[in-house]
């Protein structure tokens, strides 16, 4: 053998054996196997030896046993968010889950009398208030599978965090409570799930309050959530009673004994429930039949159907979401949470069981497929930021090829290539550091400067992966120091928080000169300013919160409009005219610019400063200075002067034009107005649905729960400031209520006036 061939049979070898330090030896600082591989067959080629580098049969066994490999590695994860209305019990589930899968060895309670609080509430003010306001990563072994978890915050004001949990998971679990039932956040979050195209299970919790009706909860996810769903248990008992399941796949009743029900016994059914297990189990089948042909085919049969089959056939319709299992228990009484864990085992998908697809910036934007390989080429999306005491921490779903601690990566958004200096797996508030992460898993790094919905590559693919949908914050709050000195401290603070989250915004009033945050409610801004206070020592002065009002046009108006300024010197001319229009409603742009000029009447370098002028001057409408939205301007005539037009006098021109045409356009004002559901015991209903007539709200539902009276209704925000003092000493103490964004529509004509009239007053006073 000749030296050269020798060396390439050396290379080949370590090929298959993936042993990447002696290549590196050879090839430099590689990133990727695929680069490696093309670093090979360029290195034969340039000897002449190219048919050695082809796939020979070796090589396709060896590409076929990578592919079982990862099939094996990837079935052995699952990725789940843990999502629903506040206070159905995600994060007592979540601690049940910890310890059950011995990542925890006390369990700790919401608000428990010990103080110590859940594992996954990990910050004060979490614990103090006994909600979640941050999702928060970890993961558990579970029969050999690693499930990487993420526990979202129910309140709506943190909805953001849902969206970027279920735009990185896999799969979910909606937490539904048996007394509650499907309540309005439930509505938002299975629409949320089914954005992000992610098959769930459902669990009905808390079966051991007074009150729990899990068949009435089943029902109402049928007919509120439209979920093609059935019972995959059927509980022992109910209240107090409480005791266990049946579980209708494997046709056997199963209990949860020890101080915190972690010794699961099974034995026979108990014979008064024979006849309720059959019908559901035969319910059961049926349901997944109408979406499964499989099942069908035996069903319609009558052959026999072994829990073999029904697994199966459960587990192909909830991956392709035809179907939602749902699952019943406790998870406070610490019953129904392992059966629960083998349900996401059996029935949500691993990692390559779902689709993901990326952009391709070479090729236009052309979507392309991500294998979710290990060893592919690295594309892993930032989905979440976090400013903490060693820099920021970056969470990371990758989705293709593995990355190193010490690898270079590339950051496809700005182009920056960045070491990784430290990579880790969080546990809620801990994290362990770790060498390596493959395709699949959900990690973070450390140090590496960027912005949330950025796309990590090894640099060998410049894909971008699609970001998330964030809402626009419907409410404002003016805040300032209270001391001078704490100036630096305050705007670090609004700073690190408007990164981390995308639905909080900072920014300036430049009429008063004072900054205002928007955010999505009362306890968003609430959280942020009593963080700014606890984490950097800044007391701020609050102003009174205001909505987030816009103006938009109702009609075509036409502007012509000369700006033009000849006193000495090189002067400003610039001449435009055209019309403006409301976009069409549902447009999914909210302002429109079109060129219509046949010929040179304004030169076409001028036209770009033409369409800033327009997007700026509906920064601030003229009613009263709120955001101009859902316009459309059209540019069909104009003049220019050789000397004197410059791309300053035609965006003057356009700033002029729009508030010259404003008013004849019908401009109107638009308020956020809210979905509010209240739940109040039935004697103070007329009391409740009195006042909401009285702030302008619409009553759309009023059902009866039992002793409770549920009334829903779209009332203005701006209406709703206090509401839940207001409510409170209403219905002494006994009435909650949950409100979140609908949508903005006009206010009423004499709003508008007095809306108007003291955006005049506060204008001439400064
Ligand atoms: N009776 C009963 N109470 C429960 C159960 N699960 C949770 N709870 C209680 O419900 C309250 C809310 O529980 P959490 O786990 O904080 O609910 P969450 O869904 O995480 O709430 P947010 O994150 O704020 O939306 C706490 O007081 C829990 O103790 C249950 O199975 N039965
Ligand atoms: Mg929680």
């Amino acid at each position: 053998m000749t030296r050269s061939l020798w060396a390439a049979r050396c290379i080949l070898v370590e090929l298959a054996g993936n042993v990447r330090s002696h290549a590196k030896k050879n090839f430099g600082a590689i990133s990727s196997q695929r680069e490696l591989e093309e670093r090979v067959l360029v290195w034969f080629q340039r000897r002449g030896m190219a048919g050695l580098a082809r796939p020979s049969a070796s090589r396709k066994v060896a590409e076929e046993e990578e592919e079982e490999r990862t099939k094996e590695l990837m079935g052995k994860i699952r990725n789940i968010g843990i999502s629903a209305h506040i206070d159905s019990g995600k994060t007592t589930l979540t601690e049940r889950v910890l310890f059950y899968t011995g990542r925890i060895h006390e369990i700790h309670e919401v608000r428990g009398r010990d103080g110590v609080g859940a594992k996954m509430d990990s910050m004060d003010l979490e614990r103090e208030k006994g909600i979640t306001i941050q999702s928060a990563a970890t993961y558990c072994t579970w029969n050999n599978h690693q499930i990487n978890i993420i526990d979202t915050p129910g309140h709506v004001d943190f909805t953001i965090e849902v969206e970027r949990a279920l735009r990185v998971l896999d799969g979910a679990i909606l937490v539904l409570c048996s007394v509650g039932g499907v309540q309005s956040q439930s509505i938002t979050v299975d629409r949320q799930m089914r954005r992000y195209e992610v098959p769930r299970l459902a669990f009905i919790n808390k079966l051991d309050r007074m009150g729990a009706d899990p068949w009435k909860v089943l029902n109402q996810a049928r007919s509120k959530l439209r979920h093609h769903s059935a019972a995959m248990q059927v509980p022992i008992g109910l209240e107090e009673e409480f005791q266990g399941l049946v579980d209708l796949v494997q046709l056997k009743a199963i209990f949860f004994h020890g101080a915190n029900g972690e010794k699961v016994a099974t034995s026979d059914i108990p014979s008064n429930l024979e006849a309720v297990v059959a019908e559901k189990r035969r319910e059961l089948i049926e349901t997944v039949s109408d979406v499964d042909d499989k099942l069908a085919e035996l069903f319609l049969n009558d052959d026999p159907i072994s829990p073999g089959d029904l697994e199966a056939a459960i587990r192909r319709a909830t991956i392709a979401r035809n179907f939602v299992p749902v699952f019943m228990g406790s998870a406070f009484k610490n019953k129904g949470v392992q059966t629960l864990l083998d349900g996401v085992l059996h029935y949500l998908p691993c990692p390559i069981e779902v689709s993901n697809y990326a952009l391709d910036q070479t090729k236009n934007e052309e979507k392309v497929m991500l294998s979710g390989s290990p060893t592919g080429p690295l594309v892993a999306l930032a989905f979440k930021l976090e400013e903490g005491r060693f820099g920021q921490l970056t969470y990371l779903r990758i989705y293709e090829g593995t990355i190193r601690k010490g690898d270079f990566i590339v950051n496809v958004n700005t182009g920056k290539k960045i070491k990784v200096p430290r990579l880790v797996r969080m546990h809620s508030d801990e994290m362990e550091d770790i060498q390596e992460a493959h395709a699949g898993q959900i990690v973070a790094v450390f140090g590496v400067d960027c912005a949330s919905g950025d796309t990590f590559t090894d640099g060998s693919v410049r894909y971008t992966m699609t970001s998330m949908n964030v809402p626009e914050p419907v409410m404002s709050l003016a805040v300032s120091p209270v001391s001078k000195d704490s100036g630096g401290q305050f705007s670090k603070a609004l700073n690190r928080f408007q990164r981390e989250d995308p639905t909080f915004r900072v920014g300036l009033d430049v009429e008063s000169g004072q900054t205002i945050i928007s955010g999505m409610g009362e306890l968003h801004l609430d959280i942020y300013v009593e963080r700014i206070r606890r984490e950097y020592k800044v007391d701020a002065a609050v102003g009174k919160p205001r909505v987030n009002f816009r103006e938009t046009v109702t009609q075509r108006a036409e502007f012509d409009y000369l700006h033009k300024k000849q006193s000495g010197g090189q002067g400003q001319y610039g001449r435009v005219c055209g019309y403006i229009e409301p976009l069409p409603e549902g447009s999914p742009v909210k302002f429109e610019f079109e060129n219509m000029i046949i010929g040179q009447a304004v030169p076409s370098n001028f036209i770009p400063a033409i369409e800033k002028g327009f997007r700026e001057a509906c920064n601030s409408g003229s009613l009263i200075g709120h955001p101009v939205e859902y316009i459309r301007v059209v540019l069909t005539d104009g003049a220019s002067h050789t000397v004197d037009s410059s791309e300053l006098a035609f965006k003057l021109a356009a700033i002029y034009a729009l508030r010259q045409c404003y008013g004849a356009a019908k401009p109107v004002i638009l308020e956020p107005t809210m979905l509010v559901e209240l739940k109040v015991p039935t004697e103070f209903q007329g009391a409740v649905a009195g006042d909401i007539n009285k702030r302008k709200g619409m009553i759309v539902g009023n059902d009866q729960e039992g002793d409770d009276s549920v009334i829903t209704a779209h009332v203005p925000l701006n209406n709703m400031f206090g509401y839940s003092t207001a409510l409170r000493s209403m219905t002494q103490g006994k009435g909650e209520f949950t409100m979140e964004y609908k949508e903005h529509l006009p206010v009423s004509q004499d709003v508008q006036m007095q809306l108007v009239n003291n955006y005049k007053t506060t204008k001439s006073v400064e």
